[in-house]
């Protein structure tokens, strides 16, 4: 006959084996980047700046310290330059303000999504996430779509946030880029 005890050991030991391969092996469905300013503000960033992730994962940005947004380069943004997939759904936060403000983004497409944070981004404040396969216009060079007359009226990602992107080799091998 098999004691109490025994049966519940068994049956913790059974849940155990149960959960192993779910919660063990699989990726963590949500990442997290956070949105950080020194308290003098002379230096805001995203941490990470440069971040891997499988199509179908959520990112979540926090906030840190400092008043940011995370706001894709986009048209539909403020007439900016077209650095995600064109198929893809551009977000915009609008402005988080207090600590531990968050916003979430399910990426589904695979490709680049460069982003920035509108008051910021003359700071340098930009991130690029890459979802699977990288491919779409996030791969181009900065200036190909103003120098397209077609595309030109679009806003020009500045210098210094252009200088400011991980490489998209460097993401795909280090899957995490922190904030320097
Ligand atoms: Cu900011």
């Amino acid at each position: 006959m098999i004691s109490r005890r025994t049966c519940l050991k068994a049956s913790a030991l059974n849940l155990a084996s149960l959960l192993a391969p779910v919660y063990g092996a699989a990726e963590p469905q949500v990442k997290t980047i956070r949105m950080w300013g020194s308290a003098d503000g002379t230096k805001v960033g995203f941490d990470p700046i440069g971040l891997f992730v499988e199509p179908g994962q959520t990112v979540r940005w926090v906030l840190d310290s400092s008043v940011h947004t995370t706001t894709a380069y986009h048209p539909n943004n403020a007439g900016h330059s077209l650095r995600i997939p064109e198929a893809a759904t551009p977000w915009d936060s609008g402005y988080l303000i207090n600590p531990n403000d968050h916003f979430d983004v399910v990426f589904t497409i695979e490709g680049v999504y460069d982003y920035f944070c509108t008051p910021h981004e003359m700071a340098g404040m930009v991130g690029r996430i890459v979802v699977g396969r990288p491919g779409g216009p996030g791969t181009l060079p900065f200036d190909y779509f103003t120098r397209n007359p077609k595309t030109a009226h679009w806003l020009a990602v500045p210098e210094v946030a252009a200088r400011a992107f991980p490489s998209i080799d460097e993401i795909i091998k280090r899957k995490v880029i922190p904030f320097a």
